[in-house]
């Protein structure tokens, strides 16, 4: 519904609420449920104290609900009506002066998806498209993120799916094409899998020199237990022909990119091979919910291990083929590149890198001096993770007490619990080892892109 300010004023000689009568007639007129007769939905209202004016917030269907509402304050003064737009709105749309986004049945509301997000605690970074981050200090506490913490990466506008009219596509090199309904999909063999989602481009605000590209800070890394069918039994089931080894995945979502004239649609690649091993799956849900509209709803891929770009939302088309993939962010994006000794290298990013986020104590935080708890999380797209190790204030590397469950994709929460018995600041540094033996440098190699950074994490708070 459309968003309205009012804004009443009145002479200071027939200020209404001077007569109790007519005072608490007003006050009932403008009650929720007298507003809800009208059809007009007041957010909020106040008024300015000393200068006889009222200012109130409102949702109406139209300017003529409104007005009929605000009869009574025109008998007694004066009533302007302004067209409104929520600060999220007017983010997303580029500016205070930016006409009002028309947006498409076929595409969520950027604003409200927006507010969405900041509502549930997401450090948004952008509105349009939508990308924001979890903070660091939420991580702290369960195995796996709630949804609305989740962070949230897009290329493009949030697609905004008919779950009833969606098909999935599995075609190209196959015995048996498939066309299936998220009915078909849900009576197959489902799985639940506890898997990390890693943004490659997390903790890229912190290379130095900078980078280009979406500024994380630590919190594109989010947990969440995905159910779905596992993605080879489907491939199984349409029947690969002889040399068809490669799957291109196609989403829902799309727009220009530059270096291309027409637009694009999100595509990404993987082999068969790479699938069955990682245990890719096709997830209708997300910690037992439907997924939501921006993470995926209402098939995703989710690949396990592997930085996140991998795991394709919206997920409409699936290509089986004998051709790597060649899409915008399967060959342009998601390369690292360096140049060593004078050469151009370049590598692409595939499994996600070994890490441990210190979780608490929160950067810059004061802490009672005494028993203190070191807690964060661990993981790697190579495997489990093996130890962690946690140095104070420039002191040996000890080591941490994992905690929980020992998953190969997910997660690992670690703690130290020590006595530290003295006043000032406290620097806490923690490193994680994977079980194929891969552990952390003190700095990550710079990147062109600015991907895969896990340097070792830094906190350094204060014990009072
Ligand atoms: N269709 C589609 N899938 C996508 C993306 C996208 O923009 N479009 N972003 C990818 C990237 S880079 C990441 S990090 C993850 C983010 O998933 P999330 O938003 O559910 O956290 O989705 C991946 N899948
Ligand atoms: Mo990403």
């Amino acid at each position: 519904m459309p968003l309205f300010i009012v804004r009443h004023q009145h002479s200071p000689e027939a200020c209404p609420a001077r007569d109790p009568t007519m005072g608490v007639m007003l006050l009932n007129h403008l009650s929720r449920p007298s507003a809800a007769r009208h059809g007009v939905v007041i957010k909020g209202e106040a008024v300015i104290r000393g200068a006889h004016t009222l200012f109130f917030i409102a949702e109406a269907a139209d300017e003529g609900a409104l007005e009929a509402f605000l009869t009574p304050f025109r008998q007694v003064g004066e009533v302007e009506v302004m067209a409104a737009s929520t600060c999220a709105e007017v983010v997303a749309s580029g500016g205070c002066d930016a006409p009002p986004t028309d947006i498409s049945a076929a595409l969520l509301d950027p604003a409200h998806a927006c507010q969405d997000a900041i509502d549930g605690g997401l450090l948004v970074h952008r509105a349009y498209p939508l990308n924001g981050e979890t903070s660091v200090p939420d991580l702290a506490g369960g195995a796996v993120m709630p949804n609305g913490r989740f962070y949230l990466r897009n290329h493009f506008d949030i697609p905004n799916l008919d779950g009833e009219r969606y098909r999935l596509s599995v075609g190209g090199l196959v015995e048996r094409p498939l066309s299936l309904s998220m009915r078909d999909l849900r009576n197959l063999h489902a799985e639940s899998l506890v898997v990390t989602l890693e943004c490659a481009g997390n903790g890229r605000s912190l290379f130095d020199p900078a980078v280009p590209g979406e500024a994380w800070g630590m919190g594109a890394v989010s947990t969440a237990e995905w159910t779905g069918v596992p993605l080879i039994e489907l491939i199984e089931r349409a029947g690969p022909r002889p040399g068809a080894t490669q799957l291109t995945f196609r989403g829902a979502d799309g727009g220009t990119v530059e270096g291309h004239d027409a637009p694009i649609r999100f595509e990404r690649g993987l082999t068969v091979d790479q699938i069955r091993e990682a245990g890719a799956l096709l997830a209708y849900e997300m910690n037992g919910e439907p997924l939501s509209p921006p993470h995926g709803f209402p098939l995703r891929l989710v690949v396990p291990g592997w930085y996140a770009v991998a795991s394709v939302k919206w997920l409409t088309e699936i290509i089986v083929t004998d051709r790597p993939c060649e899409a915008h962010y399967q060959v342009e994006k998601y390369w690292y590149e360096w140049t060593r000794n004078g050469h151009d290298e370049r590598a692409p990013v595939t499994l996600m890198n070994v890490r441990a986020l210190i979780a608490s104590p929160d950067q810059g935080e004061s802490l009672p001096r005494g028993e203190t708890a070191i807690r964060g999380v661990a993981w790697s797209g190579a495997g489990s993770i093996a130890s962690v190790d946690v140095s104070l204030n420039g002191g040996p590397w000890r080591e941490a007490r994992l905690v929980g469950e020992r998953r190969r994709s997910a997660w690992q929460w670690w703690e130290l619990i020590t006595r530290l018995d003295e006043t000032g600041p406290l620097i806490v540094r923690a490193r994680a080892t994977d079980m194929a033996g891969r552990t952390q440098p003190e700095h990550a190699e710079w990147n062109r892109l600015g991907y895969g950074n896990n340097s070792i994490h830094c906190v350094t708070a204060q014990l009072i």
